[in-house]
């Protein structure tokens, strides 16, 4: 197999990565691209750090198993499959997954501390950074946190002050300087996503051709 070309994406909690993901991943047949998300490798929430009120605090680097998530991208890059139990956040009615990630000539690596992380970061040949403004990325946290996750208002306003919004200042925003391309998401992504989409095409069939 021809070596895969890895695309870290970034940006704050809420500025849409998901949703630009999921776009992405249609863009391309299914055995062309995989996404490894940061998201199923939270620690067990019992051994997650709590605030001084009492809260868990989901925000912190040392909330994520890095080490295994880095292997884990490392495997992937090497052309081997990864498994994992799927993450389900807050909701208890979701019954998790074992997850199946195949590799594939375009590896993608999304997550809030993914440049951050060195071990992750330095296995990216390509950073891409979603960029929302504070007041949107809060709206999209507060209805996605009701839909999705399960928390009621009270609790996500408190979290953001408290531990998204710390963490965006010191471990997300620091790293935009790092990244290659930085795509504004405040009202939609759809420019960014076709560039990105052409040059990653363009990165699979240089690599197609380079293989014979
Ligand atoms: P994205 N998170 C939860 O809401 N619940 C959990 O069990 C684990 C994580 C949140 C986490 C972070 N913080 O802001 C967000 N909190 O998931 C990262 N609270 O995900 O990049 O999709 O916003
Ligand atoms: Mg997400």
């Amino acid at each position: 197999m021809q070596h895969p070309f890895i695309v870290g994406i970034t940006g704050g909690s809420a500025s849409g990565k998901t949703t630009f993901l999921r776009r992405l991943l249609a863009s391309f047949p299914p055995e062309e691209i995989c996404l490894i998300s940061q998201d199923n490798y939270y620690h067990p929430r019992e051994t997650q750090q709590v605030d001084v009120n009492g809260v868990t605090n989901f925000d912190l680097p040392s909330s994520i198993d890095s080490a295994s998530y880095a292997a884990d991208v490392l495997r992937i890059s090497q052309g081997q499959e990864v498994r994992r139990k799927e993450y389900t956040f807050n909701n208890p009615n979701v019954q998790p997954k074992d997850l199946v990630f195949f590799p594939a000539p375009i590896v993608v690596v999304e997550g809030i501390f993914v440049f951050y992380f060195e071990e992750v970061a330095k296995l990216l040949d390509l950073k891409v950074y979603i960029d929302a403004r504070e007041h949107v990325k809060l709206q999209r946290r507060i209805v996605r946190d009701r839909d999705e996750r399960g928390y009621d208002l009270e609790d996500v306003l408190y979290r953001y002050t408290n531990h998204v919004a710390p963490t965006y200042e010191k471990y997300i925003k620091p790293f935009k300087h790092d990244a290659d391309i930085i795509i504004p998401n405040n009202h939609h992504f759809e420019r960014g996503l076709e560039v990105l989409v052409s040059f990653l095409q363009s990165k699979v069939t240089a690599g197609r051709q380079a293989a014979g």
